[in-house]
């Protein structure tokens, strides 16, 4: 049995729950925030046995589409020097999807 937490965008997780839940995947999904970009984003977690990993990360795959790069502003670091670079822009690569897959010692429904 393995674990996998599925870190996706907002805007793709509907796409995302009802591709794998019409594939009869059980699907949490938990509300998040991005450490970086301190943005909201969703975290799916699904439990399902090793052979049907592959096909969840294809599901993924195909429902998030592909990696965008987009402007941000620089993360505000009370007290540091970067305090003054607040309002610069940067630009970083969001979308797709990041995605961990964890052994589960012991699974049991009670
Ligand atoms: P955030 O932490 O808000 O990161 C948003 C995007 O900012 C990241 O996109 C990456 O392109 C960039 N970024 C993140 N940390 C950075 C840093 N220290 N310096 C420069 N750029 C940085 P993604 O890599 O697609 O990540 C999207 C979201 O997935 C992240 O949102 C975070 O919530 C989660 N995530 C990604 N990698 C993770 C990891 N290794 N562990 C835990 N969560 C992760």
């Amino acid at each position: 049995m393995k674990l996998i937490y599925a870190i996706v965008r907002y805007d793709n997780e509907d796409e995302v729950i009802t591709a794998l839940t019409k594939k009869h995947f059980s699907v949490t999904k938990l509300a998040t925030t991005g450490g970086f970009l301190k943005k909201g984003n969703t975290t799916l977690l699904i439990g399902t046995e090793e052979e049907h990993v592959q096909e969840v990360i294809d599901i993924v795959k195909h429902e998030c589409g592909s990696r965008q790069k987009i402007t941000v502003n620089m993360p505000y670091i009370s007290g540091s020097a970067m305090l003054n670079s607040a309002t610069m822009p940067m630009t970083v690569e969001v979308g797709g999807a990041t995605i961990f897959v964890i052994d589960v010692e012991r699974y049991e429904k009670i």
